[in-house]
């Protein structure tokens, strides 16, 4: 009988693939020297929610809660009821832990002041995007950004604590609900992505360290709308043409985004004639997708600037968005036209 000794990972890795997303977080969190734990507790309380809302969408053709919710929401767009579902989970779950104490989320018109202001950080979120492929069993996604709030916690919310610009998010990340079900996240140190193994009721790391190609043959865009755009846009995407480059366009915002995140590629909702800020939102979808690019070494803007910079003014305020790797995103922002930068005096 042949005995062999154990012989542990030798993968190089800091964190091997198979870490639960629990034991990851936990160890994650002695990076910090001074961390509390209430953002891991956040994070948690989020991947739970993730969970929950991954069995109502896997069981959404069989339980009636596919089809409109009968509202509209303050986008002016039809609630399905998944959105709805998803929505009292997250809220649910963020409103329990007691780390939270604002949520600005796409299905409410106001900010939700959860009247704990002992809670440090405020939370943006859409808890189910992509909702037009709700029903045609198509991959959705949850994402969200968290902020550390800029007033001194025990005391009331203010506008300031709200309208934060990117570049303060603490962490962001991305739920998708697809061939399997994925939590993508970053704490401003590297983009992980888990695997949720459904039959044990855990996430596991399967893709650390998620970097970015730095270019890719992808592009992502709703062709549809063409008439309607810049021509900049309209000769950027004829380029693309003319390179033989390939078309993807799933129209939920988070497949198409880790799609070109892992393979190279560009998403690009822009500017339209009838919509000058495009359509989708800064704070609780832009933003979070951009740090992660980022910190996957790809870019995010506007066309004209870096989406982490812009100043929100208001809670549902909208943004043109291209995002992906980096030369491709470079490459399209010098087609756009963009104001001339003022003269410094
Ligand atoms: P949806 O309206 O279905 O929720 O966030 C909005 C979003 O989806 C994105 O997920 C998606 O990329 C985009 O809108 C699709 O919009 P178009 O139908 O205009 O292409």
């Amino acid at each position: 009988m042949k005995i062999l000794p154990y012989q542990p990972d030798q993968s190089g890795l800091a964190y091997s693939v198979g870490t639960t997303l629990d034991r990851f977080i936990k160890l994650k969190q002695s990076d910090f020297p001074f961390a509390s734990g209430e953002l891991s507790q956040l994070l948690r309380d989020i991947a739970l929610a993730a969970k929950i809302v991954n069995r109502e969408t896997t069981r959404a053709g069989l339980s009636n809660i596919g089809g409109a919710f009968g509202q509209v929401n303050v986008q002016g767009e039809e609630q399905q009821k998944l959105d709805v579902i998803a929505n009292i989970r997250f809220m649910r779950a963020l409103s329990k832990g007691g780390e939270v104490c604002a949520i600005v989320s796409e299905e409410e018109d106001s900010v939700i002041d959860l009247q704990n202001s002992s809670g440090k950080y405020v939370v943006a979120i859409d808890p189910l995007d992509g909702s037009s492929n709700i029903d045609v069993n198509i991959s959705i996604g949850t994402i969200f950004s968290i902020y550390r709030r800029k007033t001194p916690a025990g005391s009331p919310i203010q506008r300031e604590d709200i309208m934060q610009a990117g570049t303060e998010q603490v962490a962001a990340g991305y739920v998708l609900y697809g061939s399997s079900t994925m939590l993508v996240y970053t704490t401003g140190c590297g983009v992980n992505g888990f695997t949720y193994e459904q039959s044990l009721g855990e996430f596991f790391l399967s893709h650390p360290n998620i970097q970015a190609p730095k270019n890719g043959e992808i592009y992502s865009v709703n062709e549809g709308s063409q008439k309607e755009w810049e021509e900049g846009m309209k000769a950027y995407v004829d380029q693309c043409k003319d390179r033989r480059y390939s078309a993807r366009y799933i129209g939920s915002l988070v497949a198409d985004f880790h799609r070109n995140l892992l393979k190279g590629g560009i998403y690009l909702y822009p500017a339209t004639h009838k919509n000058p800020s495009g359509k989708l939102r800064l704070l609780y979808e832009a933003n979070a997708l951009a740090l992660i690019a980022e910190q996957a070494g790809a870019m995010a803007t506007d066309g004209c600037n870096r989406i982490l910079e812009i100043q929100p003014t208001t809670l549902h305020q909208r943004t043109p968005l291209l995002i992906g790797s980096s030369e491709m995103v470079q490459e399209a922002e010098a087609f756009m036209n963009c104001p001339a930068e003022k003269p410094t005096s």
